[in-house]
């Protein structure tokens, strides 16, 4: 990796070149006049109370520094470390609040422009929560179910209703360390309590509440949000699509998609594509509507209608300086607000659609779901009435690349032989056989402080030629996608050949994109359905998987990697620390949740450190477990599995399938 380059993504790397002979400053310039504070990105400053901001250094901070209150360095970073939980844990699970409200809205038929897409996962998910569905009209069942989520939220006791998906010996573990999540909103306060001035003080204690609020993103928010918007749009199975900048059009009106909700989204794919749009869009001299996504929005409707995405985070700026972007809505979440000063530069109109954020400079169309079409169509008419101000201005760029996405945990269950005997003993079967060394979750965002989406990159090919298959999401998933490498040739081209092997006879690339970032719950179920398969751990704790997020910035982050620690998987972050003014901060969430929960939360801002730590963690687990030791290159020859994908294709023959989710 060229350490000098700031965008391992070549397109993006002459944007920003551009940019630079245009003085045109991008996050990637800011971020390097902006050197972190060291003290803060340590985790040493407290400023909870104002009788600081307290900074807690010097040689022995550990021992002997203290805030005016008394506080002990290990207090402030646990507790700096714990609102970051809390923080991110909010934003998944309002995210979700807003999907049940929707969800409920749709089906007392208040929200009219939403329907209930997905019976079949409504009912599964029905069927989970232990709500009767059977001859029930769709719209009660699905009110039923809009309702009981609804009470995640607000519980005061008891636990979360999906706690009981998690492994009977992961839930144990969760219960003997009381890190049974209750409500959703109830940890996220109590953490912000807890970590007020004069609280609590105590490092393991503060940590733990930590894991407790990061359950209820993980199986909470994460999960709630994930299981209804594939019940209102759809659950996803392979799709294609494509990435990078060159899916703008020139001679297209070119609408974007940012943010992380996919309700609007949803109508806006629909109305973009209505006749009288596109005439509306042909009178002021475009071609078409051409849509495209950026972040998760992008990744909700590229896995569910194959909606071309311009990339991750750090690609925002950029896009707009490709002067091609005629609008772009922003919900909420990882959106720069760089952006809106940046768009007028160009023609770009930045519009902004929530009730819980607005930007000085964009225009605001808010949303709300009882006028969802109505908003749609005002927007894309905003986009196509601006159409004719595109100037020449701007750093075109046409590559793109081809790729394979809409990997949910059904349709992964599914091709693992079929309808009706979907299950993962063939994935189980090739993990404990060694042609698959492990599993990783590759997630979290791209960052303009290294070179941005390079990190992902590295560590999924090398992850891949190493036997590891690699489940992607959120930005992870648009920087593989940028980089080409979302596609089965991925596998043999690239993968090692007990990997490729299995790809080859089930028929999946070696990257396999599962979604947004709450899309990260889908991996917490699959472990779950691989424990309960059998023949591995039989809890999600001790399996050949580690969590990576190598290029983090976000506190959603944080709280992922925490509900995947929480949850049994080792997870490594890059970057610097955020606790690393603390040895017992870092101890406790590395050895002590190890030995609690057999997940961790490192932090390593070296990729081949990541690499080698993350194949080690694998290759101990196969080892506890007593699995068949993984031999490079052992396997590759043999067709052993073959018969799976045979299997299928006579099922497939004998009953014509709609596909999951259908
Ligand atoms: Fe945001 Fe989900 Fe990070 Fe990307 S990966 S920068 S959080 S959009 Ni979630
Ligand atoms: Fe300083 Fe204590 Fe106040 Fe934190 S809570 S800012 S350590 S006085």
């Amino acid at each position: 990796m060229d350490k000098l380059l700031k965008s391992a993504n070549t397109s993006a790397e002459q944007i920003i070149k551009w940019a630079e002979e245009h003085k045109i400053e991008t996050c990637f310039d800011r971020a390097e006049k902006l050197k972190p504070c060291p003290i803060g990105e340590s985790g040493a400053c407290c400023r909870v109370c104002h009788m600081g901001p307290c900074r807690l250094i010097g040689k022995n901070a550990e021992e002997e520094a203290m805030g005016v209150c008394g506080a002990h360095l290990s207090t402030v970073v646990a507790r700096n470390l714990v609102r970051m939980i809390a923080a991110g844990t909010a934003a998944h699970s309002d995210h979700a609040r807003d999907m049940a409200m929707t969800l409920l809205a749709a089906a007392t038929g208040e929200a009219k422009d939403f329907k209930i897409k997905d019976v079949k996962k409504l009912y599964r998910v029905a069927g989970i929560l232990e709500i009767e569905f059977e001859g029930r009209p769709v719209n009660d069942v699905a009110k039923d179910v809009a309702l009981k989520f609804l009470e995640d939220f607000g519980r005061q006791t008891g636990e979360l209703n999906y706690v009981k998906r998690a492994p009977k010996k992961t839930q144990e573990r969760w219960k003997k360390w009381g890190i049974t999540p209750r409500g959703i909103d109830r940890e996220v306060v109590e953490a912000m309590h807890r970590t007020s001035i004069g609280v609590d003080h105590e490092p393991d204690h503060l940590l733990t509440h930590g894991l407790r609020t990061a359950l209820a993103d993980g199986w909470g928010g994460c999960m709630v949000s994930s299981d209804i918007t594939d019940i209102l749009f759809g659950t996803p199975k392979p799709i294609k699509a494509e990435a990078s900048f060159g899916i703008f059009k020139e001679d297209e009106v070119n609408l974007i998609v940012h943010g992380h909700e996919p309700t609007l989204a949803e109508i806006i794919v629909d109305v973009a594509s209505s006749a009288d749009l596109i005439e509306y869009a042909k009178s002021k001299g475009a071609k078409g509507i051409n849509l495209g996504g950026m972040c998760c929005t992008a990744n909700e409707v590229l896995m569910r209608h194959g909606i071309p995405t311009a990339g991750g985070f750090t690609n925002q700026e950029l896009g707009i300086m490709t002067g091609l972007i005629d609008a772009m809505t922003v919900d909420v979440q990882c959106i720069m607000p760089a952006i809106a000063e940046l768009s007028k530069k160009f023609h770009t109109k930045i519009i902004t659609t929530s009730k819980k954020a607005m930007i000085q400079g964009a225009v605001h169309v808010e949303y709300d779901e009882h006028h969802a079409r109505e908003t749609a169509e005002k927007i894309v008419r905003m986009a196509i009435d601006n159409y004719p101000n595109r100037t020449k201005k701007g750093s075109h760029i046409t590559d793109k690349f081809p790729l394979i996405a809409g990997f949910s945990h059904e349709y992964i269950e599914y091709m693992q032989g079929g309808r009706w005997r979907a299950s993962f003993r063939p994935l189980n079967d090739a993990i404990m056989a060694g042609r698959i060394r492990g599993a990783v979750g590759l997630a979290g965002c791209d960052n303009p402080r290294v070179p941005s989406t390079g990190l992902h990159r590295f560590l999924a090919m090398e992850l891949i030629r190493n036997d590891v298959i690699v489940l992607s999401t959120g930005c992870g998933s648009a920087a593989c996608g940028t980089a080409g490498y979302l596609t089965p040739e991925m596998a043999l081209e690239n993968a090692g050949p007990g990997l490729r092997e299995v790809c080859e006879a089930i028929g999946i690339p070696p990257i396999l994109h599962l979604g947004a970032c709450v899309d990260n719950s889908r991996i917490l179920t699959i472990a779950a359905a691989m424990a309960a398969e059998g023949g591995l751990s039989e809890e999600i704790g001790g399996m050949p998987a580690v969590g990576i997020a190598p290029e983090w910035m976000s506190e959603k982050a944080i709280a992922i990697g925490c509900y995947f620690a929480a949850s049994g998987f080792p997870v490594i972050f890059g970057g610097e620390s955020p606790v690393k003014a603390s040895k017992e901060v870092t101890k406790l969430m590395t050895e002590t949740w190890f030995e609690r929960f057999k997940g961790a939360l490192h932090f390593e801002a070296d990729p081949e450190k990541i690499l080698v730590l993350a194949l080690e963690y694998i290759d101990k687990a196969r080892e506890a477990l007593k699995l068949r030791k993984y031999v490079p290159g052992q396997f590759g020859a043999e067709r052993v599995l073959m018969d799976m994908a045979a299997r299928r294709e006579i099922e497939k023959t004998a009953r014509a399938h709609s596909g999951v989710g259908g």
